[in-house]
Parts: structure tokens; sequence; C-alpha cells
């Protein structure tokens, strides 16, 4: 049995991939197998679009139209193109794997140098998107669809609101956030789908600030169609009832839900600590599913952060290797796997 085939009724059914997983065989036969939708990891975020070298040498020329260049997306997208795999872009407007060098004047790398005004950097904002949206809908037509148009724009406690030391939040100020959505809805081909994507979306008041600041002004102007739940979870500290009172909170705005970098950090490879880590996936589908059949949340996507456990991102940033996929080191299925199997049936 694959993942995509076990859920084709309720929703596809991604993982995230590197640079390596496209460059392995292995790696692409299993990403037909198991998945109806993939996310690159890094390698369509800001810092691979944007080319550094031309735009430094000519800041003068490329100051309000930054220059691009599309080797490393590509990757992705021949891989998805010629798979049939529909591909989620993430993440056009984040603080992070953007080049500070982006927002400045005159894009310089001068530790204090000055933020770039308001008024050039909603150009560059809508010149990047214009750029990046144009590329793929031209050169990849269909193969994308969806975009996380914003990535984590609130702070790490939601009581703080705003990350305000995001560069888009120096420069131009709140409203970034809105200009983004319009600037992508304007140059998005018709049916591809906008998120708002970020962690924590369970932490009561971030929930409740994403809600009233971001996702209803949004709404109210038709530029969001989804929002995007990251969910990197940690198995000593799951509040599942949180998640699913936040799943349906998000639900009920009538956006569609997507589960977009999924995985649950533990830190115990025994088999006691591997059937927790199943019953817990196991819990979460549950939830996701009872959610999509009773209409309280329309869950389009679960995407898992990472093809296989010696692959995630969480053993670097937990410092302790991290047991936390759905397939071990060599691609064999765990009992996460499994639990994800037997929950649909
Ligand atoms: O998994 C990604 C990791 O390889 C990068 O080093 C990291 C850099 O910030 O980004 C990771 O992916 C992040 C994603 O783009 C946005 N949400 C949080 C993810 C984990 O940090």
């Amino acid at each position: 049995m694959s993942l995509k085939k076990a859920y084709e009724q309720f929703f596809s059914m991604g993982t995230s991939v590197s640079w390596s997983n496209m460059m392995s065989e292995e790696a692409k036969a299993e990403l037909k197998k198991h998945y109806s939708s993939i996310t690159a990891e890094n390698g369509m975020k800001p810092m691979f679009f944007l080319d550094e070298k031309e735009n430094l040498a000519n800041p003068e020329k490329y100051h309000e139209c930054p220059a691009l260049h599309f080797e490393s997306p590509r990757i992705y997208l021949d891989f998805a193109k010629e798979s049939g795999i529909p591909l989620r872009g993430h993440v056009l407007v984040w603080h992070s794997q953007t080049p500070m060098w982006f927002f400045k004047e005159k894009y310089s790398k001068e530790e204090d140098a000055p933020w770039a005004s308001r008024e050039i950097m909603l150009t560059r904002m809508e010149n990047y998107i214009k750029g990046v949206l144009e590329f793929v809908q031209t050169e990849y037509p269909g193969v994308v669809y969806a975009w996380d148009v914003v990535n984590e724009a609130v702070e790490e406690r939601g009581q703080q609101g705003w990350r305000q030391w995001s560069g888009w939040y120096q420069s131009i100020g709140e409203d970034f956030l809105i200009h983004a959505y319009r600037f992508a809805r304007k140059y998005a081909a018709p049916g591809v789908k906008l998120f708002y994507n970020d962690y924590n979306t369970f932490d009561t008041f971030k929930k409740d600030f994403i809600v009233e600041n971001i996702l209803k002004p949004l709404i109210a102007e038709g530029l969001v169609d989804g929002m995007g739940m990251q969910s990197h979870l940690v198995l000593n500290d799951l509040d599942l009832d949180g998640y699913k009172q936040a799943l349906y909170k998000y639900g009920g705005l009538g956006l569609e839900i997507q589960v977009t970098e999924l995985d649950i950090h533990n830190n115990d490879p025994s088999e006691d600590g591997l059937n927790k880590l199943a019953e817990a996936y196991s819990e979460l589908f549950h939830i996701l599913l009872d959610a999509k059949k009773n209409g309280k949340a329309n869950v389009t996507n679960v995407t898992i952060w990472g093809m296989k456990d010696d692959e995630s991102w969480l053993t670097d940033f937990r410092k302790e290797t991290s047991y936390s996929l759905l397939f071990g080191n060599n691609y064999e299925p765990k009992a996460a796997y499994q639990a994800v199997i037997d929950a649909v049936k």
C-alpha cells in the first residue's frame, strides 16, 4: 500500500524533497510510489532565486527589479513535471533564507547599511513575485498548484504580535503582508492556491492573532485560499486537543487546510519509542480524517517534512538524533508508517 493511494479519497500526501533526493534514483522511485505532492525543502526559497552576483555587481540597474536565476528551482520543477507529481511552492515572502542585502539600499552588504525605502521594497516585492510566478507558469504550466505566499510573519509567542525584526516588517511595515498577497493574486495563474503558512499555529495567542490580523483581512479581499499548519510537533510535548481546536478554527473560516511540514520529534529509537511515535501519528491522522469527514476542516494535503529519518532537519535543530518520520534510513517503513496507513482503513 502506498501513502498516496491510501489517502486518495481524502487528501494528497506529500513530502519535502532536498537537492540530494533529486540526485538519487532511489529517492525518486520512493517519491513516485508514495507521494501525490512535493515541496522543495529549501531550493525554491528567495535565496535560491535571487542572483546575488548579478544584483551586487549592478545595484543601480536592479534596484527596483532584482535579477533572478533559476538553476536550483529547476531541479524540483523538472522532476515534478516529468513525474506528474504536483508541487507546493515554498516560499515567496519570508524573513529567513532571504539575503539581508535584498532589503538594503543599493543591495549593500555593510552591516549597518540602511533599509531600502518602503516604496522601493514594495516595488522589489512585486517584481520578485512577478518574476518567480511568471517563470514557473511559463516554463512549467500547471506544475505548481499552491504557494506559501508569506511564511512565519508572527512572533514566537503570538501575544507579541508581528515578527518585527523581519526585513520585510522593518522596511515596509506590517502591511507588507497584505501587499504580498495582492501581488501574488495579481500574477498567479487561475486556480493556483495562495496559503499563509506558520509553525505552532495551535498556540492559543498565535492562532487568534493569525485569524484576526492575517486571515480575516485577507479573506475580506479574496486574497487567500488556504491556511498552512506546518506542524513541527514534539512527541514528549503533544497537545493534540489544542491542535484539533486550531484545525477546526481555521477550517471554520472556509479555507483549505494543508498540513505543510509535518514531523514529530522523537529521540528514542527503541521499539517502545517508535511505537509511541506511531500512536501519535495515528491520533493525528484520525483527527485530520475526522475533520475532513465531518466538514470541520477541508484538509486538502498533508506533507511530511522529510523522506527518511537521517535526512530530517530536526537532528541538527534539536542537537540530538531525531527519529521523527515515517521511514527509516533505508526507506524501511516504520511503525509510524503502518499507523498512518491503518488510520485510514
Ligand atoms: O528544513 C529546512 C532546513 O533544511 C533549513 O536549514 C531551514 C532554514 O531555515 O529551513 C528548514 O525548513 C523550514 C521551512 O522552510 C519553514 N518552516 C520551518 C522549517 C524547519 O526549520
